[in-house]
């Protein structure tokens, strides 16, 4: 039986996995839920109870975040060492940009997309634009801390290979690029994105193009 991926094409986590399987020609039903109800329907909640996406299913095993569901891929398929190494070291460095990125990548850059995307449609007002310039500046920080942390002068984050931390750290800053030039002062991070973007061509443009046409001004 496939592995079955509920996601959603808005969803940062979602398309990592989404790409993680496509990029390594897994086979899998990738079903899309709708992030306006019907991921809190009793439907999907019976599969995930914390009602978020993605979630990953393997015959009666279900992963619900993330991050272990992109793991448990790489263990269950045996797909190429880079993505998630055996050598102790080289993989404690991809997880540790792993762990890291919840509290930065993904907290800080959501916190724009809210400021910018979510709170006008919530709301009905416009942007709160000094809100969204202190969210930028701290994006700004974020993506500098990467680039002298992680980054440095390998061509990807955990080294000379591509890993699971350079398809989240991707998915996470492209959603950004809708909240403003976040890139812009970060040649170094859009060379990297770039590299990256090669690698998993052309599923990651392909997978972020839904959010792309949306709110790409
Ligand atoms: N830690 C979870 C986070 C998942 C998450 O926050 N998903 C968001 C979309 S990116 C969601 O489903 N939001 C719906 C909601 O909170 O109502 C993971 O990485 O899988």
């Amino acid at each position: 039986m496939p592995l079955k991926l509920y996601f959603n094409y808005f969803s940062e986590p979602s398309r990592a996995v989404l790409i993680f399987l496509k990029v390594n020609n897994i086979e899998h039903i990738a079903q899309e839920i709708k992030l306006d109800g019907e991921h809190k329907k009793p439907e999907y909640t019976s599969i995930n109870p914390f009602q978020k996406v993605p979630c990953l299913k393997d015959g009666d095993f279900i992963v619900r975040e993330s991050i272990s569901a992109a793991k448990y891929i790489a263990s269950k398929c045996k797909t190429a060492d880079h993505w998630y190494p055996k050598d102790l070291e080289r993989r404690t460095r991809v997880d540790e940009y792993l762990d890291w990125q919840h509290m930065n990548t993904r907290t800080i850059g959501n916190k724009a997309f809210y400021t910018k995307v979510l709170a006008p449609w919530f709301t009905s007002k416009p942007v709160d634009t000094q809100q969204l310039q202190v969210d930028l500046e701290a994006v700004a920080v974020c993506y500098r801390q990467i680039e002298n942390n992680f980054l440095g002068d390998s061509s990807f984050l955990c080294g000379e290979e591509i890993s699971l931390a350079d398809i989240f750290a991707a998915c996470e800053i492209v959603q950004t690029t809708v909240c403003g030039d976040t890139l812009g002062q970060h040649p170094k991070l859009q060379s990297w994105i770039h590299r990256v973007q090669q690698k998993l061509s052309p599923y990651f443009d392909e997978i972020h193009k839904p959010l792309l046409n949306s709110y790409k001004e």
